[in-house]
């Protein structure tokens, strides 16, 4: 069993229980034996790690720096100011607000801050990579608010700026969101902005899975476009579990209030420290060097898939993830993930646009590269990944792969990881 990495305390919770950290270790041990490829996650520093188990999880801290509702607030105000600034200045942001709990705790904020219930919202349907706070019937979204979704063209599989216009034009929302879960490609913030000026509404950039690009700066900034901007502080960013919003100064205290007091209560104040860490670090000339190669490694990823048959959805990828059609070689999306998880690869079945088959079957899989580019793959191992993930699918017979054939899989798999470890051992 694996021996944890970050600091002496873990004896600590192996003798209190056992039981968890028996689970913590193996846990440890599947990441570190197997290729993660779910675009949404990442492998976060010790760093990180180690603000996330600090005493700062017992303080209660309800309000703001200098604002709070409970004495003993002196040192994690500090916390949450350098997050804040660290914040602003990254992204050249004049206003950020560190406390949201995850994404749909952010985006849940925004829509407080901007909308009234009943109001219309203007976002990507889910079936086209949207997200299920963007809209979705069985969220909040869907239920409090008017979603009017867009979709991408099904010649291009790109976003339909002009049936995004047509939409705004003729229901005139009161918010747009640009942003996706399973968009493999840019944004065009700009197009997004001159639409929303054109019907007077405000622009929302959802930018979850790729604000640790703009971090790093290999993709452009949405910043400058958007009136405010939300995103989870997990993915490419490599930060905690969490969510965090910048916003234009004129929107600062509607969004402030948004979170606290209207739909959160206390901040998770290690959670809010680890977000100022996972900041600093991603203000680096070496995290610039990784996003950059996170957008190598997709693009490399996805042309090595599609040298074994298969077809990455509008031509390739732009960012962190490929989304790839699997219908040529007869293969399902759950049966991929399936296989694949036998093999020791990570990776999830996804709907692709326009998709014949039911969401949890899915004629796809999504695959995203940050979690391998931390651990210093290089295009090179993207090959061999393709390769493995041809294997494990089946594309070379074109029948189910065994057994056996999934065994030697994961023992390339296990050589591969070995080489280029994740949380490599002291
Ligand atoms: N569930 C996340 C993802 O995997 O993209 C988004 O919230």
């Amino acid at each position: 069993m694996s021996t944890p990495f970050w600091g002496p305390d873990f004896d600590e919770l192996t003798s209190t229980d056992p039981e968890i950290a028996d689970i913590v270790l193996a846990e440890l041990d599947r990441l570190r034996g197997g290729l993660q490829l779910i675009a949404s996650e990442n492998l976060t520093s010790p760093a990180v790690l180690a603000a996330l188990g600090s005493t700062l999880s017992n303080k209660y801290a309800e309000g703001y720096p200098g604002r709070r509702y409970y004495g003993g607030c002196a040192e994690v105000d500090k916390a949450e100011e350098l997050a804040n600034a660290r914040a602003r200045e990254l992204f050249v942001a004049e206003h950020a607000n560190t406390q949201p709990h995850s994404g749909a705790s952010a985006n849940l904020a925004v829509y407080a801050a901007f909308c009234q219930p009943g109001d219309k919202v203007l976002a990507m349907s889910l079936p086209h990579g949207g997200h299920l706070t963007h809209g979705a019937k069985v969220s909040f979204s869907g239920k409090w608010f008017t979603p009017v979704p867009y979709s991408v063209r099904e010649d291009s599989e790109l976003i339909d700026y002009d049936q995004v216009r047509e939409l705004a034009l003729e229901h005139r929302p009161k918010l747009i969101i640009a942003g996706a879960t399973a968009y493999p490609r840019l944004i065009d913030f700009a197009a997004f902005r001159e639409i929303a000026d054109e019907v007077g509404a405000a622009l929302w950039v959802d930018a979850a899975h790729f604000i640790g690009l703009v971090a790093g700066k290999a993709i452009p900034s949405p910043v400058p476009h958007a009136d405010v901007v939300s995103f989870t502080t997990h993915k490419v960013l490599r930060g905690p579990r969490g969510g965090m919003i910048l916003c234009r100064g004129e929107h600062a205290k509607a969004i402030d209030k948004a979170v606290f007091p209207f739909s959160q209560g206390g901040p998770l104040m290690h959670s809010v420290a680890a977000k100022a860490v996972a900041l600093k670090e991603a203000a680096s000339t070496d995290y610039q060097a990784y996003a950059a190669q996170v957008v190598a490694n997709s693009a490399a990823l996805a042309k090595s898939l599609e040298d074994e048959g298969m077809r990455a959805v509008s031509g390739g990828t732009d960012t962190h993830l490929a989304l790839i059609d699997l219908q040529r070689l007869g293969v399902t999306g759950a049966e991929a993930e399936a296989r694949c998880e036998a093999a020791g690869i990570t990776l999830n079945k996804n709907a692709i646009p326009y998709d014949p088959a039911p969401p949890m079957t899915a004629s796809g899989i999504r695959v995203g590269t940050p979690s391998v580019t931390t651990q210093g793959m290089t295009e090179a191992d993207m090959g061999e990944i393709g390769r493995l993930i041809g294997r494990a699918v089946g594309a070379e017979r074109g029948s189910q792969p065994g057994d056996a054939e999934l065994a030697s899989v994961a023992g390339d798999v296990s050589r591969l990881v070995a080489a280029k470890p994740a949380y490599r051992r002291a």
